[in-house]
């Protein structure tokens, strides 16, 4: 009894309480004995194998890295060993090799030291997750050459649409004071392989191009330059008048240009791998060339051709719709940019979110994907949870990512996907980029939702090689964070593969879409009408009345349709045969239609609604069944936010359903539960002091 009471102690005592600082990088010992032993003789030497030369920071972070991991994991010094290899050339970019045989043990070959960097946390990474090292032989390069962070982050340390505490940059302190959270940042980037970073909010303050702000930019970019995460900033199209004392920011005057070009040699002689300019122009309100009734290629090119010769590029918006067009919003992209395909220089990289509209929880993929053949395209994702839960509920969202990554635009043909169109394959365009909003502040997790890392997590990893399956990053990611107990991992890889699609249901079903509060865009909203912007409203896009809910984009409609391959017209254009998560975003059906469950819309809608709180109960009693298995510190912090996420979901649901019936005029089916309170409770909260919202 004794004996077993102290086992239990102990094994109580190993669940040490962790705060998620260390992310998926926690380097716990490994506990299988058998298997530390093999991995201990197999890696008392580990092979550097590249013809670059010299030892420099990113090679000093690589064996620091190494070394301080195996003894971590193993509680062995390891030994470093060099060697000059010219056929490592062969290994494409910053890829690597990662093998072992039985005589030479483990080596990693890379062209550059940025690959010997990514081919160690590759090592580090099998380790963790227990994987023989026997046949151990890969070779991985990033698809994609451009992979980047977007911080939404203001100079006063606001994020917007933040929500995990304070911008990381501590723009007051800087260049004097860097916390080493800065390297802590780079160095969890770079081992998902990351290498880029937007350190500045796409509604951008002309003030990070001044000289005080660039000598802190600086700072910040020989933090992370070892871990090979270049800087790069927004530009305010206005600067040259804000800081620059000109009267015009129009592209096409010589003395603009002339500005940015000196602007821009000032950058490079403060950061001479600055990476380019992310560019927000005439949407929302930002300054534009349209303002000089210039083109968005004019502008473009005017800031291309100034950072050209340092290798610089330009990644140019097409979030953009205009005040004077009624047309449907979704279609204003394509409209706004098709035209424009072609006239871009060869630096320049539209970067275009995932849907048509705005990061909504379910959307088609966007046809500016298919329509610009002769532009380079970026896919901009969003990895903060704007629109699902923010940081209060779980979305894991590699399954969104991999729904429009591996959408086929057709635009050479079947194959055609979104993720060929933006790595470059499919026309051999180069430079390519993925962009990803960032989710991480200055909360001690760095994400807020502890599990949200594992968005942070999955946006790295696809960047790098967008054929994994979200399974394939769950597991590695469950693995890493939660350790290898067969149980817990399983029941939080059933909890993340599962969770986006129960936010669509509690939220925005069948297609619908936008229908959240105004502004902070937490929780729902459906009956929002008075806005400065009709396209800002939620009726705008459910257009719920008494025969139907649902926007109409055949034919018939707005015809955005039209902007698909025929292909996808053909599928989505008919009710019949579109797929029913996206029927109410192309269709307005009647409240009789008849689902593919034999229930009709309004019953399917409200038996959504449900399923959705159902699901965020289930998640909860499986999150309950780890207590004892994780330690208590994580496991509490989820907990709460699963509360949080029921009662969120139930208003989401009793909102939404109350609403909507007005127009369907129908009972709800059995098996709903009650609303806890009349609509008018729910239309008349008013949430205060959001996160992550002015
Ligand atoms: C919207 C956000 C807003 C951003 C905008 C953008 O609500 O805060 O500024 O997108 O991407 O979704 O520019």
């Amino acid at each position: 009894m004794k004996k077993l009471l102290l086992l239990l102690t102990l094994g109580l005592l190993n669940l040490h309480a962790d705060d998620g600082y260390r992310l998926w990088l926690r380097y716990e010992p490994v506990t299988d004995s058998a298997l530390r032993d093999i991995y201990r003789a197999a890696l008392s030497t580990v092979h550097f194998q590249s013809p670059v030369a010299a030892v420099n920071p990113t090679i000093d972070a690589a064996t620091h890295e190494l070394l301080w991991g195996l003894r971590e994991l193993l509680g062995i010094d390891m030994q470093l060993q060099g060697t000059d290899n010219a056929a490592t050339a062969l290994i494409h970019a910053d890829g690597y090799r990662l093998r072992f045989d039985r005589e030479h043990g483990v080596t990693i070959s890379a062209s550059t030291d940025l690959g010997l960097l990514y081919g160690s946390f590759a090592l580090l990474r099998h380790v963790q997750l227990g994987l023989p090292l026997e046949g151990l032989d890969v070779v991985s390069a990033p698809k994609v050459e451009r992979r980047l962070l977007n911080h939404w982050d203001d100079l006063n340390r606001h994020v917007e649409r933040g929500y995990a505490g304070f911008s990381l940059w501590e723009w007051f302190y800087l260049p004097e004071i860097r916390t080493p959270r800065y390297r802590d940042y780079a160095r969890a980037c770079a081992s998902i392989g990351l290498n880029g970073t937007v350190l500045t909010n796409v509604n951008a303050d002309a003030q990070i191009l001044t000289p005080d702000y660039l000598t802190k930019v600086a700072a910040l970019a020989a933090e992370f330059r070892p871990y090979g995460v270049r800087v790069y900033l927004t530009a305010r199209f206005s600067a040259p008048i804000e800081i620059g004392g000109l009267k015009t920011a129009d592209p096409l005057d010589p003395a603009v240009a002339a500005w940015w070009q000196t602007k821009v040699a000032e950058i490079y002689r403060a950061i001479p791998d600055f990476g380019g300019f992310l560019v927000k122009a005439n949407s929302e309100g930002q300054p534009g060339p349209q303002d000089y009734k210039r083109t968005h290629a004019d502008g473009a090119n005017m800031l291309a051709d100034a950072v050209a010769q340092y290798n610089g590029i330009v990644m140019w918006r097409a979030f953009v719709y205009s005040p004077d067009n009624d047309d449907d919003r979704v279609k204003q992209a394509v409209s706004e940019f098709g035209p424009l395909d072609g006239k871009f220089r060869q630096n320049v990289i539209v970067q275009i979110k995932n849907g048509p509209l705005d990061f909504m929880p379910r959307e088609p993929f966007s046809p500016l994907f298919g329509a610009m053949p002769r532009t380079r395209l970026a896919a901009e994702l969003q990895i903060t949870q704007e629109y699902l839960g923010q940081s209060s509920q779980l979305a894991y969202l590699a399954p969104l990512w991999k729904e429009v990554l591996d959408a086929d635009t057709f635009a050479h043909g079947p194959g055609s996907t979104v993720a060929h169109v933006i790595d470059g394959t499919l026309r051999h365009q180069s430079p390519s980029v993925i962009a990803g909003v960032a989710n991480v502040g200055t909360d001690r997790n760095w994400t807020g939702h502890l599990l949200a890392q594992a968005n942070w997590y999955a946006f790295g990893r696809l960047a790098w090689d967008h054929t994994l399956t979200s399974e394939q990053i769950v597991d590695e990611w469950t693995h890493l964070t939660f350790g290898s107990d067969a149980t817990t991992v399983a029941t939080i890889n059933k909890l993340l593969l599962g969770s986006r699609e129960t936010v669509v249901n509690y939220s925005m079903p069948l297609g619908l879409t936008h229908i959240m509060a105004e502004g902070h865009h937490y929780g729902p909203g459906p009956w929002v009408d008075k806005l400065a912007r009709a396209d800002w409203t939620a009726v705008y896009y459910h257009k719920a009345d008494e025969s139907g809910i649902g926007f109409n984009r055949t034919a018939a409609g707005s015809n955005a349709l039209a902007q698909y391959a025929p292909e996808w017209q053909q599928l989505w254009g008919n009710p019949e045969t579109c797929p029913e998560n996206l029927l109410l975003w192309f269709h307005h059906v009647p409240w009789d239609h008849k689902m593919k469950s034999g229930r009709t819309l309004w019953d399917e809608l409200c038996h959504r609604y449900q399923q959705g709180v159902d699901e965020v109960r289930s998640m909860q009693r499986d999150w309950a069944s780890l207590q004892g298995r994780i330690d208590d510190e994580r496991f509490t912090a989820v907990a709460q936010r699963f509360a949080r996420q029921e009662l969120d979901a139930r208003d989401w649901r009793d909102a939404c359903l109350l609403y909507f019936a007005q127009f369907a005029k129908r009972p709800f089916p059995a098996g709903v539960e009650p609303a806890a309170h009349p609509l008018d409770t729910y239309q008349s909260i008013k949430l205060r002091n959001m996160p992550g919202h002015r």
